[in-house]
């Protein structure tokens, strides 16, 4: 048997070791434990559960283990031989009515404080009270899409005018995906087949992360998504501005650039900065449309006019003279 003090020293260094680990795990998340602060009031309404829930826990966490110590060194066996009993304690009829009765309360208030909070959660009380504009996004291997009410597309990255409702309808082109950007709002699914809403109205300015939250396939993980709010004079002026040339140049880096690099230099996809196929609108045109091999169908439902202006900007960008149909 240890002597008490080295065995006190071997204790203590597990506990620092242990709020070490801890401290950095804090650490590492953005804000600690904490969730990103919200920039809606659906993000807020989340953190307000999440404060809620961790407070609960955090209390039982602290009930269970203060008792499970004080009850190891009360009743430690004190050289008693391993072979006698120790004291025999009978049970405790008003103790157990009230450790059965206590959780039960405990997840009522839970769950009633989250059905309060819940329509705050998916905006649906900003949907009911405004006729707002509605933003398609689509979830694609491996990129976002977005449609505006004019028409026009953006990928990867999304803009909102700032303080004012904007209603999205997510949507998927080919497998299960997940729309989540956390200072803007809990996930939504990207179901195929399926049309699910959401309602967010931006109270911050600035720039949003979020990503892909279904595992979807080989590049998941790059299936990232910024959202950015800017004053709605400024959203509406370059809602306007946007050309096809711009859907061009979005389409190749957020779609072609994460497997054939930003320089069609190849990465997961082979190189095709020099491939005969550039030149070919109609091989593209199937390429697109229906993948090939490890390629998916990334243009599986493009309009034809984002096909159309996708095809022009490879063949300007890798200066290449069109052929075929
Ligand atoms: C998820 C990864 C991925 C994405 C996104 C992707 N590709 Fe591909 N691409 C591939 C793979 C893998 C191949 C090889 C297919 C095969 O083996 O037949 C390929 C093949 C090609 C080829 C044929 C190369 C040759 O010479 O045979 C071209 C051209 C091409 N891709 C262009 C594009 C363009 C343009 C985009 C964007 C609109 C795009 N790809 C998006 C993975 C991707
Ligand atoms: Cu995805």
């Amino acid at each position: 048997m240890p002597a008490p003090v080295a065995r006190f020293r071997r204790v203590l260094t597990c506990v620092a070791l242990l709020a070490l680990a801890l401290a950095g795990t804090a650490a590492a998340g953005n804000g600690g434990v904490a969730p990103p602060s919200p920039a809606s009031p659906g993000a807020a309404h989340i953190r307000t559960v999440y404060w809620l829930i961790l407070a609960v826990t955090a209390a039982i966490f602290l009930l269970v283990e203060v008792t499970l110590v004080v009850f190891v060194v009360r009743y430690r066996s004190r050289g008693r031989a391993r072979k006698v009993e120790g004291a025999q304690i009978r049970g405790h009829t008003k103790l157990e009515l009230a450790w059965t009765a206590g959780p039960v309360l405990i997840l009522a208030v839970i769950v009633g404080f989250v059905f309060y909070e819940i329509s705050g959660i998916n905006g649906t009380g900003v949907s009911a009270a405004t006729s707002a504009p509605t933003i398609r996004i689509e979830g694609h291997q491996y990129y976002w899409e977005f449609t505006y009410p004019n028409g026009k597309v953006a990928i990867d990255d999304l803009r909102l005018p700032f303080d004012k409702v904007a209603h999205l309808e997510i949507v998927s082109g080919d497998v299960n995906h997940s729309w989540w950007v956390p200072a803007l709002g809990g996930k939504v699914d990207a179901i195929p087949g399926r049309t699910n809403r959401t309602s967010w109205r931006p109270t911050k300015l600035g720039t949003f992360h979020g990503q892909c939250a279904e595992f979807c396939g080989m590049l998941h993980a790059q299936m990232l998504t910024s959202v950015e709010v800017v004053p709605p004079a400024e959203y509406q002026t370059w809602l306007k501005a946007r050309t096809a040339d711009d859907v061009g140049h979005d389409t190749f880096n957020g779609v072609c650039a994460k497997c054939h690099g930003m320089n069609g230099q190849g990465l997961i996809g082979p190189p095709i900065a020099q491939s005969p196929l550039l030149a070919d609108r109609k091989a593209l045109t199937l390429l697109f449309r229906q993948g090939r091999n490890a390629m998916p169908a990334v243009g599986s439902d493009w309009s034809d006019q984002q096909l159309n202006a996708t095809i022009d900007y490879l063949q300007k960008r890798f200066k290449v003279k069109p052929s075929g149909g």
